[in-house]
């Protein structure tokens, strides 16, 4: 069998952060060969598969990631030699057997998916299929509008603004290409905007600039601007969509806007002030607008503005099946975030999305904010025909590699590639 796995090897590198992460290589018996490299988060659910970390504070301040290398090499690798490359499924069955843990414990997360995603690439280089249409099928030929975040606030920046990710969602571009060209004018013309109120223009963890402002509400006026500034028009030819991320400020039931000096917010509150923004500004979508364990809240807001936007859940579902099932049965959204790592395998992301569909909502895959330049999820999003993609802002090469393989894509694709707004 010549698309037999051969030998799996397994390294530690270092994500766009400086911290470890994991590069795994899988061989063939034909000599194909699959290397993927697994992304890490800052703004976490808790509920996550676990990235393992080796806890040596000798090494990388406890965050090296040599006993996940190792799981690989000397307990997955072992495992897995001789079987059909092209056995997704069975080869994610097997490592998950083998870690035993509901939420990936001993092997690691990042051990397996490595692991996952390597084989994936390797079966598709095989088959002389790109990576798409390997996962995706011949028909495979959809390009996902792009979420940019072009302002990085939260946990991605060092900055006085509490919510995470202001992003342009350019929903009236006729093609990807034409959608990055718009979003991009955009964040350059943020940039000058920013330079002439003062603000600085260092960006962050996710390319996105990261200014103090002086409110929560300014990215979104400042974004309007731009978005004017260079060109277009606001909710018709680009879309605001924002990612509060808002676990990572929800403290003892309450809300607390430290950053920003807001004070202390209740669900009620938040939801008010959401309602506002999408009376005054663009926006098409909110993740995380609540925090992952109030559920009562994520109800109430998508009951009273799900019918109007996109609500995406992403700490709270964090790409698992048991989790997307019960928002699924308490209307605690209409979407949902989809992460590979979140989860750990190929496989199982595949099974989330399947659910989101079978409940008629929609799915949008997504980067870490620790990324690597793989560019495994530019394809994964093609194949599973997904309408949206989460990747950053219109700079640092971790998060332009997925934009420019999608405008590969779309143009191996040709005529045949499809480009259309998800909310029309
Ligand atoms: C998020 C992600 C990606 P992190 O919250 O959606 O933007 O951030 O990877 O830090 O969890
Ligand atoms: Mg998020």
């Amino acid at each position: 069998m010549c698309r037999a796995i051969k030998s799996i090897d397994s390294m530690e590198i270092l994500d766009s952060r400086g911290n470890p992460t994991v590069r795994t290589f899988v061989t063939l018996e034909d000599g194909s060969i699959g290397v993927a490299s697994v992304p890490s988060g800052a703004s976490t659910g808790e509920n996550e598969a676990l990235e393992l970390r080796d806890g040596d504070p000798q090494r990388y301040g406890g965050k090296g990631v040599l006993k996940a290398v190792s799981n690989v090499k000397e307990v997955i690798a072992p495992k897995l030699i001789g079987i059909d490359a092209a056995k997704q499924q069975e080869i994610d069955q097997i490592m998950i057997e083998l870690d035993g843990t509901r939420f990936k414990e001993n092997l690691g997360a990042n051990a397996i998916l490595s692991v996952s995603m390597a084989v994936c690439r390797a079966a598709a280089t095989s088959l002389g299929l790109p990576l798409y249409e390997y996962i995706g099928g011949c028909t495979a030929n959809r390009i996902p509008v792009p979420m940019m975040n072009i302002l990085n606030g939260g946990q991605h920046a060092d900055s006085s603004v509490d919510f995470q990710e202001f992003m342009v969602m350019p929903i009236g571009a006729p093609t990807f290409g034409e959608a990055l060209r718009y979003g991009t004018e955009t964040f350059h013309t943020l940039k000058k905007i920013l330079k002439e109120k003062g603000y600085s223009t260092a960006v962050g963890d996710e390319g996105g600039f990261a200014p103090n402002l002086k409110s929560n509400e300014e990215p979104c006026e400042l974004i309007l601007e731009a978005i004017e500034k260079a060109g277009y028009k606001p909710g018709e030819d680009i879309a605001i969509a924002l990612d509060l991320a808002a676990s990572s400020f929800y403290q003892d039931g309450k809300y607390v806007l430290s950053r920003s000096g807001g004070g202390e917010k209740t669900t009620d509150d938040i939801i008010a002030i959401l309602e506002d923004w999408i009376n005054k500004y663009p926006i098409v979508s909110i993740e995380d607008g609540l925090a992952e364990d109030d559920w009562e809240g994520f109800q109430k807001l998508t009951a009273s503005i799900g019918d109007k936007i996109q609500i995406v859940g992403d700490d709270i579902y964090v790409t698992n099946t048991d989790f997307i099932k019960k928002g699924i049965e308490m209307k605690a959204s209409n979407s949902v975030l989809i992460k590979l790592n979140q989860i750990g395998s190929v496989s199982e992301t595949v099974e989330a999305i399947r659910l989101c569909r079978e409940a008629g909502w929609t799915y949008v895959v997504s980067h870490r904010s620790g990324e690597t330049e793989d560019d495994f999820i530019a394809d994964f999003t093609v194949a599973m025909d997904g309408r949206q993609i989460k990747t950053g802002s219109a700079c640092r090469s971790e998060r332009l590699c997925k934009y420019n393989r999608l405008m590969e894509i779309e143009r191996e694709l040709g005529k045949a590639s499809r480009f259309e707004n998800p909310f029309a």
